[in-house]
């Protein structure tokens, strides 16, 4: 079983060098010293290695450049976010499978991650490039007690998590640019995609998708974004592990999802405003309906972004794509 192994991974992580037998894992894990032996050679299949001490044990000696779920629930620091991680190489969209997963009854911090997407998607639709063994492509399960209109300021939230996160793990500091991006010197690194499943007054599950580019170069990225992407590696010039910056990840989003639904987004709001690019500058909104041109004063304590038109009214922004 996958948690198992997690299990082990994690003991010979613990053990920080120090060998460990077969016999004394097979004790603390109830079961046979051929058992362990198993597992330690599907360890290997999947980029784990080991060093055998004569007669003292295993010492491990190199781990995978992968986000499977033994190397997150190593690194992990959480109540219960990615307690749970549905993990494969490949899936057609993290999205795809979290629904699933939140519509069978998957639990808060439920994570859905994979190396490679082939059907990666963005908001409406769009395509998001999902680079096999690069990014993090990830869904979340949030089980919030929030009224379904309120959905939406849980991007704003997931924004600050991220950034932090990855300020911690890299020493870069990426911008917010309201919504859903986060931009580093102007190209985008990340981007959030919050789905619903709801009922008209009660929110069920909010799944939610991160994307981020992480150890990509500039020539992974396809012709059609190589001018507007950039990638963690680009920008630190140190390649970054990425299980680790996972596992802050879900620190931070368990903290401020629940900082959140207890207390609203008003104590978010001013860490948000430090962290935008999107306040103080000149934008184009392009809603569904309308495009309008101003200057992006601020945003209110529900989330919603003020933009000042230059007939010097003030317009409440829902949802839009926005172009600096
Ligand atoms: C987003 O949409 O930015 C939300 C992206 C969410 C992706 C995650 S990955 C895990 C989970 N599973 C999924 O299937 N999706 C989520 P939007 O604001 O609509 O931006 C999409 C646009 O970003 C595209 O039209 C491209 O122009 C650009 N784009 C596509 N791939 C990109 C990448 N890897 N890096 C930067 N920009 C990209």
């Amino acid at each position: 079983k996958a948690t198992l192994k997690n299990e082990i991974i994690k003991r010979l992580v613990e053990a920080d060098g120090k060998p460990i037998s077969g016999q004394q894992l097979a004790d603390e894990f109830g079961i046979s010293r051929t058992a362990i032996w198993k597992h330690m050679k599907q360890l290997q299949e999947k980029g784990y290695d080991f060093e055998t001490v004569k007669k003292r044990g295993y010492i491990l000696t190199a781990t995978p450049d992968t986000v499977d779920d033994a190397k997150i629930t190593v690194a992990l620091e959480t109540e219960k976010f990615g307690h749970r991680i549905i993990y494969e190489e490949s899936m057609t969209s993290t999205q795809t499978i979290a629904h699933n997963q939140a519509q069978d009854g998957a639990s808060e911090g439920t994570i859905v991650i994979c190396e490679e997407q082939t059907a990666g998607r963005g908001r409406m639709m769009r395509e998001w490039k999902s680079t096999k063994g690069k990014g993090i492509w990830m869904s979340v399960i949030f089980r919030p007690e929030i009224p379904p209109y309120e959905a939406p300021q849980f991007t704003l939230v997931a924004a600050v998590a991220l950034t932090k996160a990855i300020d911690d793990v890299t020493g870069v500091r990426p911008e917010i640019k309201w919504p859903n991006d986060l931009l580093i010197q102007g190209k985008k690194c990340t981007g959030i995609l919050t789905e619903l499943q709801a009922d008209p007054d009660r929110v069920n599950a909010i799944i939610m998708g991160i994307g981020i580019n992480v150890n990509h170069e500039q020539a992974d990225f396809d012709e059609e974004i190589k001018d507007i992407a950039t990638s963690l590696k680009i920008v630190s010039g140190k390649h970054i592990d990425r299980a680790a910056l996972v596992a802050r990840i879900l620190y931070y989003l368990e903290i401020y999802s629940a900082q959140y639904v207890k207390e609203g987004f008003e104590p978010i709001k001013s860490e948000w405003e430090s962290y935008s690019c999107t306040i103080g500058s000149r934008i184009r909104a392009t809603t569904l309906q309308d495009v309008f041109i101003g200057k992006a004063i601020g945003i209110t304590k529900d989330g919603v972004l003020e933009l000042q038109l230059d007939d010097g009214t003030i317009k409440g922004i829902y949802s839009a794509d926005i172009t600096l």
